[in-house]
């Protein structure tokens, strides 16, 4: 059974500039009105910041600065992407924890985040570094009615969705780096990493994993990542709420990945060439055990990079290692 101050907490939190009647709280939470001033109090005591005021009711004004589940919904304006939302202070990986979620029937749209995963992973179990507080590490559980194929697609279009929330909050100019990558200039401000249980043509659902990083100055960079990461902090100067940027971030997951059902993914195509890294520029591909020079020409239809070579022979590559 829930507390009695947590599902406060949670009443309180749903909506950001509304207020709730002491008679409505005390209606839902079964205690008396005395007792909600009560709870009212040691919530300040807290860090909350709460306002009261009559014949209108109570609405938190401020949060304490640690992250949770209350602080990510307060401002959350998607209809269901993260609506059900788990936060942990300290996981191994958000995708494992995603994976059992979804295994146990978590529904479509289901968002785990943590504050600091032990054994964040990218692609082919390579290690992500995930420090405690200084960046967003976030899984997503969906569950398309698209065939298994498509599932890449996904990841394009999630990058698509970070590049939109870090130009329209942060200023930052983001790059994105195919299949998975966002960049600022040369250096890695963060990777998307999607897996999938299917069978045959059904997909079961699709994990998108989201390593941002946000508060991270030099001295917090490990040494191997040195010349490669960078955060937005260090391509801002100065700090950035975290709970902000995912607030906006869910909300352009779930309008693009809405565009994308409804048109395809040729409705995301132009946004994401836009900001793609070093389009038109020479790049060095790696596929079907050649190698060989190429122009950076923009992404197919279903999401497949294309390449041209010196003598304009196009490619199209649904795998491929790229040195950029
Ligand atoms: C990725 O893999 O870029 C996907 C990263 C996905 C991380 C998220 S966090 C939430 C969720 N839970 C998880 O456990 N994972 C997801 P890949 O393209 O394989 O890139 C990995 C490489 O990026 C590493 O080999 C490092 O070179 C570099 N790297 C590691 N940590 C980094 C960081 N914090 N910032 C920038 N680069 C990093």
């Amino acid at each position: 059974m829930e507390s009695t101050r947590k599902r406060l907490i949670t009443l309180l939190a749903k909506k950001k500039d509304e207020y709730i009647s002491g008679q409505k709280l005390s209606d839902e939470l079964n205690i008396s009105r005395a007792a909600i001033w009560k709870q009212m109090k040691s919530l300040e005591n807290e860090g909350y910041q709460i306002e009261a005021v009559s014949r209108k009711g109570y609405r938190i004004v401020r949060f304490p600065e640690r992250m949770s589940v209350n602080t990510i919904q307060w401002n959350l304006k998607t209809d269901w992407l993260g609506q059900n939302m788990h936060f942990e202070e300290q996981v191994d990986s958000t995708q494992t924890v995603a994976h059992q979620l979804a295994r146990e029937g978590a529904e479509h749209g289901t968002v785990i985040v943590a504050d600091e995963q032990l054994k964040g992973r990218g692609r082919l179990h390579r290690p992500w570094h995930s420090q405690k507080g200084s960046g967003i590490w976030m899984s997503i559980i969906l569950r398309p009615d698209i065939e298994p194929h498509r599932a890449p697609q996904l990841t394009l279009a999630s990058a698509v969705a970070i590049t939109k929330m870090l130009k329209f909050l942060t200023g930052v100019q983001p790059k994105i780096k195919w299949p998975n990558d966002i960049f600022v200039g040369d250096r890695k401000l963060a990777g998307i990493l999607t897996e999938m249980q299917a069978e045959q043509d059904l997909i079961e659902y699709v994990i998108i994993g989201i390593g941002l990083n946000v508060n991270l100055d030099q001295k917090a960079v490990p040494d191997d990542l040195q010349d490669v990461a960078t955060s937005i902090q260090l391509e801002t100067g100065k700090a950035w709420k975290r709970e902000e940027l995912i607030q906006e971030l869910l909300y352009q997951m779930e309008s693009i990945y809405e565009l994308f059902l409804q048109q395809g993914f040729s409705s995301i195509k132009q946004a994401w060439e836009q900001d793609a890294y070093r389009l038109g520029e020479t790049i060095t591909v790696k596929a079907r055990r050649k190698e060989w020079e190429a122009t950076l020409i923009g992404i197919h239809e279903d999401g497949a990079l294309i390449v041209e070579d010196e003598n304009q022979s196009k490619s199209v590559l649904y795998s491929a290692e790229i040195d950029w």
